[in-house]
């Protein structure tokens, strides 16, 4: 997208994979934004990028944050650096948004919330992307609209095809059941407040040590029960699905996911999403949109700062639960009442454009009508 002079000017810090792919994505599809500063602990990535978006390269990140050519930073760097360089987003005034999670450890987290509650301004996004996604939108308005009555149950699946050695029980709850626990609490309106993890039979393709699948168990508030099967070693795709039982109905997303359908042969049959890039590539670009036209506002749009530190508050817990085999509850710090730190817990505000219409389908389930969301 060609630049203009009224562009947020963006460093993006940490040009990993995804790094890379939000920095493509701001200077090719995303309106209003402009890559300026990139920068990466290695510096040739940082180069290679920074060529690749028309960007400078700075190596120094809190550097980054405070050049003179940048209104706005987005984090994708390794979470045990973002407490540093959000902190030093709000030392300077400026929007950022932070890929998961907020910070490595429940403390520093809470300081995020409260740091911001003292600036008085709501400056700190989490790369919730899930919330962006048009089929969770429209779940979210099955319940909110009451079409489902009180709804009772969430059930959640989460399967990768594969993940590398480091992908350890623990890992598996901070960097992938993390997506749950935000997505129930974006769901039902609540916080989770205990964690339980049962271990089975681990897959053969998992590394010795590493109990893989594993059902997490989550308590809520009011006492509702959210389960989520988490299996990064399928073998097969990239499989999310989330179904919610209420009292007057259920309803399932993550069925027919970006499916494109085949009928050949008298065989019904299509291709699944290989990974989460593809699965949520519309969900990135509207969560990186709605950002930058927040951002030029000076504020944020989407899940903030206390959504960030709940769901590291949630996982610290959850790596309690696997490594004691124990329930553990989840006590969290006083919740600012109004103002920062305070995030619209029904999400984003999506425009008309974005919202996916309902369809009946004709077994009678309602699913979301993809087709109309893009
Ligand atoms: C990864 O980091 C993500 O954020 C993906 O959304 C998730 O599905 C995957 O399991 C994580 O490892």
């Amino acid at each position: 997208m060609p630049a203009t002079n009224t562009d947020l000017r963006i460093a993006v810090l940490g040009v990993g994979a995804m790094g890379a792919f939000h920095a493509d994505a701001l200077s090719s599809r995303i309106r209003g934004a402009q890559v300026t500063v990139v920068s990466d602990f290695f510096a040739d990535k940082a180069a290679e990028v920074a060529a690749q978006v028309g960007a400078r390269v700075e190596s120094d990140p809190i550097a980054a944050i405070n050049a003179d050519d940048v209104d706005a930073v987005l984090i994708a760097s390794p979470g045990k650096a973002h407490d540093e360089q959000v902190s030093a987003c709000l030392d300077r005034g400026i929007p950022v948004l932070c890929e998961k999670p907020l910070t490595t450890d429940v403390e520093s987290a809470y300081g995020i919330v409260q740091k911001e509650q003292a600036l008085g301004r709501q400056l700190v996004q989490v790369g919730f992307m899930r919330r962006f996604d048009a089929e969770y939108v429209a779940l979210k308005k099955l319940i909110t609209d009451g079409e489902l009555g009180n709804p009772l149950l969430v059930h959640c699946t989460h399967r990768n095809p594969a993940a590398p050695e480091h992908f350890t029980s623990e890992f598996m709850i901070r960097d992938s059941v993390v997506h749950e626990v935000d997505i129930a609490r974006f769901l039902l309106d609540e916080e989770i407040t205990s964690v339980q993890v049962i271990k089975g039979v681990a897959t053969g393709a998992a590394p010795a040590g590493t109990n893989d699948p594993m059902l997490v168990v989550f308590g809520t508030a009011s006492g509702r029960v959210v389960t989520d099967e988490i299996y990064v070693r399928t073998g097969v795709a990239y499989e999310v699905r989330t179904e919610v039982v209420g009292e007057r109905g259920s309803a399932m997303i993550g069925l027919d996911q970006n499916l494109v359908v085949k009928r050949t042969d008298g065989r019904w049959g299509g291709s699944i999403t290989p990974g989460f890039v593809e699965r949520f590539a519309a969900a990135y670009d509207l969560e990186l949109q709605r950002w930058v036209d927040a951002a030029r506002r000076g504020t944020i749009d989407g899940p903030g700062a206390w959504d960030g530190y709940a769901a590291v508050a949630v996982c610290e817990a959850g790596v309690e639960a696997v490594r004691t085999g124990e329930t553990v509850p989840v006590v969290l710090g006083e919740r600012p009442a109004t103002g920062a730190g305070r995030s619209d817990a029904s999400g984003p505000d999506q425009g008309a454009s974005t919202q996916p219409g309902i369809v009946e389908s004709s077994a009678g389930i309602t699913a979301p009508d993809l087709e109309a969301a893009r």
